[in-house]
C-alpha cells in the first residue's frame, strides 16, 4: 500500500475516526514497528512534516532514518535513457533501488518546481521512487497533492464541528513567494468526501486544476464567500493557469477581524508555516478560534494512521 494521494482513501469517515482513536492511545501499536525503517527523504525544507512523521514512527516503535537531499544527497537524475554527462550525479532507479535495501517505507517530499507545469502535473520525482522503490511509498508533500496535510485537517474538522454540514471555505491568500497548489488541491479532494457546504474563493485567474475541483463552489466575493461560514482555511498558491507566477498581491485578501465577522463565529485553519499580517491577521491567528496549532498536533496522528496501514497491509 502505498499513500500517495487523497485518492488512496477508501473511507474517510472510517479514517478520521481510526485516527481519532490513536489520538487517545498513541503507543497502544507500540510493537508494530519494531525492527522496520523509515526512510525520509526531503527534497525541500520541512518543520512540521519531518517531526510529526518522525513522531508518529516512534509511537509505533519504528527506527527512522532522515535524509535531506537539498545539501546532502546526490543530484538525481529522473529521465528514462538519459545521457549523464551533466549535473546529476546518480539515477533515479538505483536511488530508490539502494534506498529501499535500508528502509521498509519510504516517505518523500518534493515540491513542485513551478516553472514546468507539465513536469510538475508528472510528478517527476514521486513517479521515479514509486517506479523503483521496492517498499511502500509515503507522499510528505509532492507537486500537486499534499495528503497528510489533509487528513490532518479532516480530523481537525471533526472535533471542532458542530454542525452535521458545516459551511467550509478556501479562501486563497497574498504570499510574496510563488508557492505551490498542492494543500489546496488535496483540501479540495479531502472536502470533495465530505459532507459540506464548500465553498473555494480567489481572485478570478486563480482557478486550481479543474480536473481537481471539478464541480466545487467557487465564488469570487471573498465578503459573500465568508458568509455563515463554519471554518475558513487559509492558503496562497501561485496562478495555476499563468503557471507559477504572482498575478495578484491584493492586501484586502488577507484574512483579518472584520471578514471573519461576517462569518458563523468561524474556526480559522491554515497548514503552516503562515506568514503573518499577509495571509493572517494577528488578532485572527492569536484569537481563539484559531485552531492552526490543533492541525499541527494532528498530523502526528494523520501519518501514524497511514504508517500503521502500510505496516498492517504490508506491500
Ligand atoms: C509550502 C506550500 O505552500 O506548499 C508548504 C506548506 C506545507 N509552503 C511554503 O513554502 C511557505
Ligand atoms: N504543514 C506542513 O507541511 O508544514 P512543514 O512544511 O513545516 O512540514
Amino acid at each position: 500500500m502505498n499513500y500517495i494521494s487523497i485518492e488512496n482513501i477508501d473511507s474517510l469517515q472510517k479514517w478520521v475516526k481510526q485516527a481519532l482513536k490513536i489520538k487517545k492511545n498513541p503507543l497502544k501499536n507500540k510493537k508494530l514497528g519494531k525492527n522496520k525503517t523509515l526512510g525520509m527523504l526531503f527534497f525541500n525544507p520541512s518543520l512540521r512534516t519531518r517531526l510529526s512523521t518522525q513522531k508518529a514512527a516512534l509511537n509505533l516503535g519504528m527506527n527512522v532514518m532522515v535524509m535531506n537531499f537539498t545539501n546532502e544527497g546526490w543530484t538525481l537524475e529522473f529521465g528514462d535513457g538519459a545521457i549523464m554527462d551533466q549535473g546529476a550525479s546518480e539515477h533515479i532507479k538505483e536511488a530508490a533501488a539502494v534506498v529501499s535495501q535500508y528502509c521498509d517505507i519510504i516517505a518523500i517530499r518534493a515540491f513542485a518546481g513551478l516553472t514546468d507545469k507539465e513536469k510538475d502535473n508528472a510528478e517527476t520525482v514521486l513517479t521515479g521512487f514509486l517506479k523503483y522503490a521496492t517498499v511502500p511509498v509515503v507522499n510528505m508533500e509532492s507537486a500537486t497533492g499534499h495528503p497528510l496535510q489533509s487528513l490532518a485537517d479532516a480530523i481537525t474538522m471533526e472535533e471542532h464541528k458542530t454542525t452535521h454540514r458545516p459551511k467550509v471555505v478556501l479562501t486563497w491568500a497574498p504570499h510574496p513567494k510563488a508557492l505551490p497548489q498542492a494543500v489546496a488541491n488535496s483540501f479540495v479532494q479531502m472536502m470533495q468526501l465530505q459532507e459540506a457546504d464548500f465553498v473555494i474563493t480567489h481572485p478570478k485567474g486563480y482557478e486550481l486544476n479543474p480536473e481537481i475541483t471539478k464541480d466545487s463552489t467557487i465564488e469570487y466575493d471573498q465578503n459573500k464567500a465568508f458568509e455563515n461560514a463554519d471554518f475558513i482555511y487559509a492558503k496562497n498558491w501561485s496562478n495555476y493557469n499563468d503557471y507559477g507566477k504572482i498575478t495578484n498581491s491584493d492586501p484586502n485578501w488577507t484574512v483579518n477581524a472584520a471578514k471573519m465577522a461576517l462569518t458563523n463565529n468561524a474556526k480559522f485553519m491554515h497548514c503552516l508555516p503562515v506568514r503573518r499580517n499577509v495571509i493572517v491577521s494577528d488578532e485572527v491567528i492569536d484569537s481563539e478560534n484559531s485552531i492552526v496549532i490543533e492541525q499541527a498536533n494532528n498530523r502526528t496522528y494523520s501519518a501514524q494512521l497511514v504508517l500503521q496501514k502500510i505496516l498492517e497491509n504490508g506491500k
